[in-house]
C-alpha cells in the first residue's frame, strides 16, 4: 500500500479477436478488483501497429484511483491479462489484451520488470492521444513534459477515433479506493461494436 490513494493511468491495447469487447472486459475486471476504483476512461482509438507487421490495435487509457503500490498494480494488471487469455509470444507482437502502467501518481520507478512512467509512452501517439483526454499535462519519462513532445512527429495520423469512452460498470468501484468528488464520469455503453465495423 502507498500512504494515500493516487491517480494511476493504465494503457489498454488489443489487436486480436473482439478488440472492443476485450477493452470493455478489461475495464469491467479492473472495476471489480478490490483496491482499485476506475474513475474515468478515454475514448477508443484504432491505431497502426508499432513493431512487427500485425493487425491494427484498439487503444484506450483508463484512470484508476488506488492506494496500492505500482508493483501491486502491475501484478493485478498481469493477472487480468492472463485471465483474459493473453499469450506471451514475441515482444511487441499481437495480443488479446495488454495493460500497461503508464503513470502512478508522481512516482518514478526504474526496477527490473517495472519502469514508471512507462518508458516508451512519450514516443507513442496511441498512448498520448487517449491519455490527453484525461490528463492535460502528464509527467513523461525523463522529466519531460508535453511541451517537449511533438505529436505530429510521432504519427498522430496513425490514430483514428473508433468508439466512445469505455463503459464503467455502475457501482463497481474497488473497496479501498477513494475517488475524488466530482471526478466520476460514468459513460453509457459504447455504441460501436466490432461487428458493426467489419
Ligand atoms: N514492464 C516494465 N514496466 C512496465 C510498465 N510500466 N507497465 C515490463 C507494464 N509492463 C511493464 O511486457 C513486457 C515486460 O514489461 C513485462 O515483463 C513487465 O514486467 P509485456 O506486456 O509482457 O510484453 P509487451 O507489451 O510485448 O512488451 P512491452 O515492451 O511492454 O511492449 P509495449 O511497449 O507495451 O508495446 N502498437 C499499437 N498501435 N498499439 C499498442 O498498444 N503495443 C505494443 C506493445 C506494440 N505495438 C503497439 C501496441
Ligand atoms: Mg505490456
Amino acid at each position: 500500500m502507498t500512504a494515500r490513494p493516487v491517480r494511476v493511468y493504465l494503457g489498454l491495447g488489443s489487436n486480436l479477436g473482439d478488440r472492443l469487447g476485450h477493452l470493455t472486459e478489461a475495464v469491467a475486471r479492473l472495476a471489480r478488483t478490490p483496491g482499485l476504483a476506475v474513475t474515468r476512461t478515454s475514448r477508443v482509438y484504432e491505431t497502426a501497429p508499432v513493431g512487427p507487421p500485425q493487425p491494427d490495435y484498439l487503444n484506450a487509457v483508463v484512470e484508476v484511483i488506488t492506494a496500492l503500490d505500482p508493483k501491486s498494480v502491475l501484478e493485478l494488471a498481469r493477472r487480468i491479462e492472463d485471465e483474459m487469455g493473453r499469450e506471451r509470444g514475441e515482444r511487441w507482437g499481437p495480443r488479446v489484451i495488454d495493460i500497461d502502467v503508464l503513470l502512478h501518481g508522481s512516482a518514478r520507478i526504474d526496477e527490473p520488470g517495472l519502469t514508471v512512467p512507462h518508458p516508451r509512452m512519450h514516443e507513442r501517439a496511441f498512448v498520448l492521444v487517449p491519455l490527453l483526454e484525461l490528463e492535460a499535462d502528464p509527467v513523461l519519462p525523463g522529466g519531460r513534459s508535453l511541451g517537449d513532445v511533438r505529436l505530429e512527429a510521432i504519427g498522430r495520423s496513425d490514430v483514428r477515433l473508433f468508439a466512445p469512452a469505455l463503459p464503467i460498470p455502475p457501482g463497481a468501484t474497488g473497496s479501498n479506493a477513494r475517488p475524488r468528488a466530482g471526478n466520476d464520469r460514468r459513460v453509457g455503453r459504447a455504441r460501436d461494436t466490432e461487428g458493426d465495423r467489419s
